[in-house]
């Protein structure tokens, strides 16, 4: 049975519908969607509603874990939402939030020796000992070895992770489609008029389709 790993999403559930036909999937084939299923594009109730009525598995994103501490209640003091997870906050059904909520930071697959996660990994950090802070926003290492949520800071982690396990991972747009020797980030910029792409296991094959258009733009407003 295959396995497939999905890269962000962020409520563009068109592109998702279109990717699981590009893959040939079939009920019963494992999906794994690597975080950040909403926020930012047209339908994230949609998106729920496929990964609930599909059985898809996920693990949590960034923005998934946002929202969500404002659903409960947890948003610090002062902070003001922005409209793209507004939007997500008055638009999600109890069915949504509980599959939300239910979402782990990262999923161990030992029978395909494999990792799903959203941002990243520490190298030479033990998996139990990754912080939350870095599974959800990691993107590089600083040459000190600090690790980084900026672009911009350093190497991307995934270029040092040393495996053995192949890491998915999605969360940096910025540097897009990534194959590092053991790790493949696949954020291939989808809600910002990129592509979605999935990588399927155990063909060891990547699948993608175009975005139907640029729901945001990635440098921001
Ligand atoms: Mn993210």
């Amino acid at each position: 049975m295959r396995t497939l790993f999905i890269g962000d999403v962020h409520g563009c559930a068109d592109e998702l519908d279109a990717l699981l036909k590009e893959c040939g999937w079939q009920p019963g084939e494992r999906v794994v969607l690597v975080g950040d299923l909403v926020a930012k594009g047209p339908d994230s109730v949609g998106v729920l509603q496929r990964a609930r009525e599909l059985g898809l598995q996920a693990v949590r994103g960034n923005h998934d874990e946002h929202v969500l501490r404002w659903h409960q209640g947890h948003q610090k003091q002062g902070k003001k939402l922005k409209p793209e997870h507004q939007q997500v906050l008055k638009s999600l059904g109890p069915a949504d939030w509980k599959y939300l909520a239910s979402l782990l930071l990262y999923m161990r697959l030992p029978e395909l020796n494999a990792i799903a996660v959203h941002a990243g990994l520490v190298p030479g950090v033990p998996l139990r000992e990754q912080r939350q802070e870095h599974l959800l926003n990691l993107r590089s290492i600083a040459p000190d070895g600090k690790p980084s949520k900026r672009v911009e800071d350093g190497d991307p982690w995934a270029s040092l992770w040393p495996g053995p396990e192949l890491v998915l991972f999605g969360h940096d747009a910025l540097r897009g489609l990534q194959k590092h020797p053991h790790a493949y980030g696949l954020d291939s910029g989808c809600v910002y008029g990129g592509r979605l792409t999935a990588y399927v296991l155990p063909e060891g094959r990547f699948y993608s389709v175009p975005a139907r258009r640029a729901y945001m733009d990635l440098n921001g407003p």
